[in-house]
This record gives structure tokens, C-alpha cells and sequence, in this order.
């Protein structure tokens, strides 16, 4: 087990800690330790008072709540404003349309940097009523899902919000998924309409999202509509009766729509995440709690101010991109930036290329993309002024901040490495730019209303109070909730990650204690790769490991059975990958794929992955004790196996 000595070994500026600079601490939200930890406190000791106080700040209600919480874990019943009433899509449009209709709320760039688009808060709004008001017609009513398959552009926002508008709750499926699993999610969901491009264009390459449509609605039998938006102009099929021109259906629409009144605890929306086991899981959030969770951590983890440019550059697919991209900072009046193209292209330098071009203030990606610049040379920053930024946000896997501060922020910014998770809704554990001195690689603190504990024995994360953004329950599965999250430790919600917290209280999280592996921060379950491989009919059996991977953070390992007689060819590696393409997406393809001559059991058939990881990584010192293996000789011929491709 890693101790605090190993971690203080690995992490060399443990205890060195970064103070915050001034330009980004002076006029700040949070502008001090000190008044953090008395809102935290405040937080804590009164959450009632703390969260009523921010719901009405934030947050405008058709129905005023008098209750705030509600529930608890130990039944799964959390509720948070239970007798409000509110529409999402007014708190992220009409109040700011009204106000300041001529602000920009959307600048998007797509693949090439002559792509670009800004669109005002009043435009916004007359896309959103236009598109509400299409559904309607399509016979979408409030409570039935709508799944939205789009590429990272403004139509995907317009129709997340025009689900929001019409009380429909949407399922954003991310367009790098396969049909395969566009059709498990369909059927999980029941989604009678999907929302989609004929394709989209992705570093040059064109992905055909309405052929991975026809195929997956092929596999699922609740769907009477497909909502085609015209994107690239490329031949598409087009099923008479069925398909329907995005363009054509919002065109003849009143570019108004009335808003829902929807209650607090109504879902907004489901979003599909992979866990350890089984298919993967429709999370459920909420209308009230999610919305003012996004909201608030949007505003204080950024530092968001009036005429700050802010930019997430993740995708909407992802529960980054529903709560940072598009619910957080649209409800907070921000102007947010969408981009649809490659970090990469046209050169390395387009990030900043884009920082400098429209002054962006708050820059939030995965450390895998700054990985992945820091491998070509400083000059690709250099050469633009990003003197704009003031805070540089970070998501999805620990980050070592030290390149990021240095080459990007020249030491003039705060990063906030931001822990958390789809079902948290927004930020658990973060620093607050204003406020917290930045220790490289940590987490930091908890944000407000959250309670982590770490678990002494085995260090793993647990939080103990319910937080207003978190996850209610498992679309169609309750008790796979409570078996998952509420009842692996009593009372508390279980995250799936180790942690450990330092003398001076900062958190390191040391990685998911599940078999979720996490490559370029998405997330993905060992079994569901483990199951596209065995759909290839010379595959036997197969087990999946994460390795540590330079850029990537992990990439999957797969060691693969085949059936009886059959040799293993560089093409049946070839199509064995391919299988994991077809069934997941590009992806989540493995980066290594061996043909093993058995899986190390135990006596009761589990497969031991601890040693599975260990012989992947080369860490052949470290196997530990492998006494209750079956039939420990496998174990060396899978060892001499995977030394003889190194
Ligand atoms: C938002 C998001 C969640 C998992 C989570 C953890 C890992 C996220 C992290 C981090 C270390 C950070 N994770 N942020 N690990 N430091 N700052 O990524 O959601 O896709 O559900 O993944 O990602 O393992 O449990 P999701």
C-alpha cells in the first residue's frame, strides 16, 4: 500500500507550497484563507442557512422553496428544494436576454481557427424557442428523454437548454461513442427523438454521426424521430417520416416558448458513465441542486467576474461540458467558449492562439492536453500573449502544475487542479484562486457543503454530507445507487478513489481503488472493454488493466485468451482493437493488446488484476504474494510472454 512517505517521495514539492499571486487574489470572491475557511465553516455547521442564502442569489424561482434539504444517504432520499419551482433554461437565458441581451453568451471555434462564431444571449434564447418549440411539434412532452448527439457546437447547447425549456430531460451521448453504445444508452433511456449532425469534421477527419444514428436506432425500438442538423453538407440517408431537417423544423417556429415550471427535484438530465462493473449507469441530476451547484463552484472555483471571457475547452459529451461549459457559466450570465477542433491544429500553439485572439480570462482543460503541448517546445506559448489569463483550470486526473504555471500562467496565475466526479455535479475538492496556496499536484480543500473523509485504513475518499449537485439516483436502478454510492460504507458517499491528506490538510488523490481506468481523464470500465473483445468470435477470454502512460495519464492493457487452435496474427491483433472501436468508440481502444496463455486466478475463478497491473508495468519486484493463485505457473509464462514483446 502507498504510505505517506512513498507519496512524499513521489510528489518532491510536498511540502512547498505556492502563495497566491496578488493581481489574481486582489477583488476576488473568496480573497483569503481566512474567509474561506469561515464560509466553510459556515458551510457546515449551518448548511441550511448557507444554501438558501446562494439558491436565492443565484438562482431565480418560479415557486419559491421553503424547505432546503431534505433525505439522506441511508436511504438514498437526498432532496434539496423540494417544494421550489424553476425553469432551467430562463435562469441561463431570458434573465440575462432581458438584461443585457446584447452580450455575448456563446463564442464558438471549430476545426479551423477562421471558424468562429459569437452569439449574444438574445440569439441564444431564439435558437433555444425555436428548437423547444420544434420538439414540441415532434410530440416530445415534459418527462420523456430526449438523447442529443451532436458535435461540440452551439446547436448541442441550444439543445440542452430546449430540453430544459420544454421539462424534457436529455441524454448527451458524446459523438466519439460508437453506434453500439449510442444504442445501449437509446434503449436505457427510452429516448423517442435524437438530436444529431449529418457529421462533423475533427482535425480534417469527417465522423458520419448520422450513419452511427441509422445503425443504433436499428437496435432500439423507441425512437419515432431524428432531428438532422445540416453540418458539414455531406450525403447522409434520410428516412421520409422519420428524419426531419433541423433547419427546416426551426425555421417555421415562433422564436418564443414558455418556460416550464419545473420543480427543484425533477431531472434535467441523465448522463452515462462507466462503473466496474455491468453497462454503464444513467446518472440522474436535478433541476434545483445541480443547477445552483454548477452555478456557485462556476463562480468561485473561476473566480468568475462580469466581463470575463471564460473558456472550458472539454466537450459537451462529458459532465464537464454540461456543468462548465454550458449550465455553470450560462447561468451565471458568463460569455463561455465552446471549441469544436484539436488542440494540435493547426499547430501546437492553437490554445493560445485562441487565449490571445479572444482574451480569455479562465482556461479549464485535462492535464492529458497540456501533457501533450509541453511535449513540443515552449515556443508554441511564447509566441502569443496570454497575459489575459488568471486562472487555469484542471480536471480529470492529478496534473503536475509546475509546466502549466511556468510556460503558460509565467507564474501569474492560480491553477485549480479540480477534483470530482459525473455524479458529483460539480467540484468536490479544489483550490480557490483568490485564497488557497497551491501545493503541485494536490487537490487541495473541499468546496463548500462537501465533507471529505478519508477512510484511515484504506484511504479512500468517502464524503459524508450530502451536497446539493450530487447525483439522486441511477436512471431505471435504484438500488444499483445504493449498492454502488450509499452502502459500501455506512452513511457516507463512496467516490471510488483513494486519498490521502498531508499535515497541513491538503488532499492527493492517488487514483480510482475500482476497476475503472482513466485514459486522458474519460473514464472507462475494464469490463466493458473486456466485453467488446470477447463479441470477436477467436476470442476466449480477456482482461483489462490500466499502465501509467506519459500523455494519456493510463492506457488500457488487454491480455487476451483465444479459443482453441487459433494463431495469433499481427491482423487478428488488428481486428481485436478494431472490436473495441466498433463496440465503444476510437477512444477506448487499447494500447496494447497481448495474446496471453492464461489469466492468473484464484481458486474460486478471480481474475487477480493486481498482478495483471504489475506485470504490465514492468513491475515484476512487486508482485507480493501470489499464494492463492490456481495454478501459479501461468503467472511465468504470462511474465516471459509480455518481456518478449518489450
Ligand atoms: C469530472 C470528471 C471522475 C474520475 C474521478 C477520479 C478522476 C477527476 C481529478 C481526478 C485526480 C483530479 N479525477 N478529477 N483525479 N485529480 N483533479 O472527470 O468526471 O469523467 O466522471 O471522472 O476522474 O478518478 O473519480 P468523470
Amino acid at each position: 500500500m502507498v504510505s505517506v512517505t512513498d507519496l512524499q517521495k513521489e510528489h518532491p514539492l510536498f511540502n512547498e507550497r505556492h502563495e497566491v499571486p496578488d493581481r489574481v487574489s486582489k477583488g476576488s470572491h473568496i480573497s483569503s484563507m481566512a474567509q474561506y475557511e469561515k464560509y466553510y465553516r459556515e458551510s457546515i455547521e449551518n448548511p441550511e442557512s448557507f444554501w438558501q442564502q446562494r439558491a436565492n442569489e443565484l438562482l431565480t424561482w418560479t415557486k419559491p422553496f421553503t424547505k432546503v434539504f431534505s433525505g439522506g444517504f441511508e436511504n438514498g432520499d437526498v432532496k434539496w428544494f423540494e417544494d421550489g419551482e424553476l425553469n432551467v433554461s430562463y435562469n441561463c437565458l431570458d434573465r440575462h436576454a432581458e438584461r443585457t441581451p446584447d452580450k455575448v453568451a456563446i463564442i464558438w471555434e471549430g476545426d479551423s481557427p477562421n471558424q468562429v462564431e459569437h452569439i449574444t444571449y438574445k440569439q441564444a434564447l431564439e435558437q433555444t424557442c425555436r428548437l423547444a418549440n420544434a420538439m414540441k411539434e415532434l410530440g416530445v412532452k415534459r418527462g420523456e428523454s430526449v438523447c442529443i448527439y451532436l458535435p461540440n457546437c452551439p446547436t448541442a447547447a441550444y439543445a440542452m437548454l430546449a430540453c430544459a425549456r420544454i421539462g424534457a430531460p436529455h441524454s448527451v451521448v458524446f459523438a466519439g461513442f460508437s453506434a453500439d453504445s449510442l444504442a445501449d444508452r437509446i434503449r436505457d433511456s427510452k429516448s423517442k427523438l435524437i438530436i444529431t449532425a449529418d457529421q462533423s469534421t475533427r482535425g480534417g477527419k469527417v465522423i458520419p454521426l448520422k450513419q452511427a444514428v441509422d445503425d443504433a436506432v436499428k437496435k432500439s425500438d423507441s425512437v419515432q424521430h431524428v432531428l438532422l442538423l445540416q453540418n458539414t453538407g455531406g450525403k447522409v440517408h434520410f428516412e421520409k417520416g422519420r428524419d426531419v431537417w433541423l433547419h427546416e423544423a426551426m425555421e417555421k417556429q415562433s422564436t418564443t416558448c414558455q418556460p416550464e415550471s419545473m420543480n427543484a427535484e425533477d431531472p434535467l438530465f441523465y448522463l452515462y458513465t462507466s462503473g466496474s462493473t455491468g453497462t454503464p449507469k444513467g446518472l440522474v441530476h436535478t433541476q434545483g441542486g445541480y443547477l445552483l451547484y454548477a452555478a456557485l463552484t462556476h463562480l468561485w472555483v473561476f473566480d468568475y467576474r462580469e466581463n470575463d471571457i471564460y473558456a472550458c475547452v472539454a466537450d459537451v459529451g462529458w459532465i464537464t461540458g454540461h456543468s462548465y461549459i454550458v449550465y455553470g457559466p450560462l447561468c451565471n450570465g458568463a460569455t463561455t467558449f465552446m471549441f469544436e477542433g484539436l488542440p494540435t491544429l493547426p499547430d501546437a500553439g492553437r490554445y493560445w492562439d485562441m487565449v490571445q485572439r479572444h482574451k480569455i480570462t479562465q482556461f479549464y482543460t485535462a492535464p492529458t492536453a497540456i501533457r501533450t503541448l509541453m511535449k513540443f517546445d515552449d515556443t508554441f506559448v511564447k509566441r502569443y500573449d496570454v497575459t489575459s489569463l488568471r486562472v487555469l483550470g484542471s480536471v480529470g486526473e492529478p496534473i503536475n502544475p509546475e509546466s502549466y504555471n511556468e510556460v503558460v500562467g509565467d507564474k501569474k496565475c492560480s491553477i485549480v487542479d479540480t477534483y470530482w466526479q459525473t455524479e458529483s455535479g460539480g467540484h468536490l475538492l479544489t483550490p480557490l484562486p483568490g485564497a488557497t496556496p497551491q501545493k503541485a499536484g494536490s487537490a487541495s480543500f473541499a468546496f463548500f457543503g462537501i465533507v471529505p473523509e478519508g477512510n484511515s485504513v484504506s484511504g479512500v475518499l468517502c464524503i459524508s454530507k450530502p451536497w446539493p449537485g450530487i447525483t439522486r439516483t441511477i436512471f431505471n436502478d435504484h438500488e444499483r445507487y445504493m449498492k454502488t454510492y450509499l452502502n459500501v460504507y455506512k452513511n457516507k458517499y463512496f467516490t471510488g478513489d483513494g486519498v490521502w491528506k498531508d499535515q497541513d490538510g491538503y488532499h492527493w488523490i492517488t487514483g480510482r481503488v475500482d476497476d475503472v481506468i482513466n485514459v486522458s481523464g474519460h473514464r472507462i470500465g475494464t469490463s466493458e472493454v473486456e466485453g467488446a473483445l470477447v463479441t470477436h468470435n477467436k476470442c476466449a477470454e480477456a482482461a483489462c488493466v490500466g499502465v501509467p502512460h506519459d500523455v494519456k495519464g493510463q492506457a488500457i492493457f488487454a491480455y487476451v485468451i483465444l479459443k482453441e487452435n487459433v494463431e495469433e496474427t499481427p491482423e487478428l491483433l488488428a481486428e481485436l482493437k478494431g472490436a473495441v472501436r466498433t463496440h465503444i468508440g476510437p477512444f477506448a481502444t487499447p494500447d496494447f493488446v497481448v495474446i496471453a496463455p492464461g489469466l492468473p486466478k484464484t481458486r474460486s475463478g478471480k481474475i487477480m488484476r493486481r498482478l495483471l497491473r504489475k506485470i504490465a508495468a514492468g513491475e515484476l519486484d512487486q508482485l507480493g504474494d501470489t499464494s492463492t493463485l490456481a495454478d501459479p505457473h501461468v503467472l511465468d509464462l504470462i511474465i516471459e510472454k509480455v518481456k518478449s514483446l518489450k
